[in-house]
């Protein structure tokens, strides 16, 4: 049996505060027509894929920010997103802000399968940012005050042939994440990031922003054999320039594919997921060569406990 499965990292351009979900759905809805020409099996969309990143407005009133969430998914306004996917097979990974039916809000990515069904559902775990209005920044990054911590855990699914895990922007710089998923055989981990050139909250060289962006996923790819799909929402929104660099990186850590712009753009690249399980057998064969038993005692929240002097130094 193949276990080739042509993927599509599809980023996203700027979405404007007042583009509504039908533009940014059909936007979608173009790049996965050029999926399908172009034989993917499976296609990966941005992080709160239907909107601005709306976390860069301060509301004194959360509910007056309902407009961004979803109620329901698929919806009237997304179900052609799902049809257009399934009537080409396709599976997609969809970024987007949740707004449950008994009041919770999370920053959520759904999994779903080549006939349209929802297979999978992950809750953004790493909430960065702040919850209360920062005066000191350019724009706010009001994660905390959107969201609450995801409920689900870092879930993975079979689906086209292989075992699929699912994070969200943030999540990606924390070896948690990746770890978590590939001791539960992830063989591809896909995830949609908004991400500032810019970091407001402390002095940052610019480049190191794309930088970081690629540092973690590719050794994180490496570390836990499996490919890694990161994909962007780019370029100039409302004034806020978001990083692009959406990638498919292998096991090997090495990008395969790489998009070219800060505009709509789909990437393809035939991964063929054997590669992640050589990588499982071999080096991070974990039954056979990882010690946890010898790593010392994890003895609180933070981390490993510290001799005094350093735990000082630590504050
Ligand atoms: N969306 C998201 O998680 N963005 C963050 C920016 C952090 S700046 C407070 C990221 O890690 O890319």
């Amino acid at each position: 049996m193949s276990r080739i499965v042509t993927i599509g990292a599809a980023q996203l351009g700027p979405i404007a505060p007042d583009e509504s979900r039908a533009s940014a759905v059909n936007r979608m809805i173009e790049l996965l027509k050029q999926a399908g020409d172009r034989g993917c099996n499976f296609v990966v969309f941005p992080e709160l894929a239907l909107t601005t990143f709306f976390p860069r407005y301060y509301e004194e009133d959360i509910s007056k920010m309902n407009h961004h969430y979803e109620r329901e998914m698929p919806s009237a306004e997304t179900r052609p997103l799902f049809e257009a996917a399934a009537e080409r097979g396709i599976g997609f990974y969809l970024g987007y802000a949740e707004l449950t039916p008994d009041g919770h809000r999370y920053n959520t990515a759904i999994l779903v399968d080549e006939t349209g069904k929802i297979t999978g559902k992950y809750r953004k775990v790493h909430l960065p940012g702040h919850s209360e209005y920062d005066p000191n920044r350019p724009w706010q990054h009001l994660e905390k005050r959107y969201f609450e911590p995801g409920d689900l855990g870092f879930g993975v699914w079979r689906q086209h042939g292989g075992i699929i895990g699912m994070a969200i922007c943030n999540d990606r710089r924390w070896p948690e994440t990746y770890r978590v998923m590939s001791l539960k055989g992830a063989e591809v981990i896909v995830l949609g990031y908004n991400t500032p050139d810019v970091n407001t909250s402390a002095f940052e060289p610019n480049h190191l922003r794309m930088f970081h962006n690629h540092l973690t996923m590719q050794a994180n790819a490496y570390m836990n054999s499996a490919f890694v799909v990161g994909v962007a929402k780019a370029g100039m929104e409302d004034g806020c320039m978001l990083i692009g660099g959406s990638c498919i990186i292998q096991p090997s850590g090495e990008i395969v594919s790489q998009v070219s712009s800060v505009d709509d753009e789909l990437i393809t690249y035939s991964a063929d997921l054997d590669l992640a399980k050589m990588g499982k057998e071999t080096v991070f064969n974990y039954a056979k060569h990882r010690r946890i038993e010898h790593y010392g005692t994890i003895t609180t929240q933070t981390g490993v406990e510290l001799p005094p002097e350093l735990s000082e130094a630590a504050e």
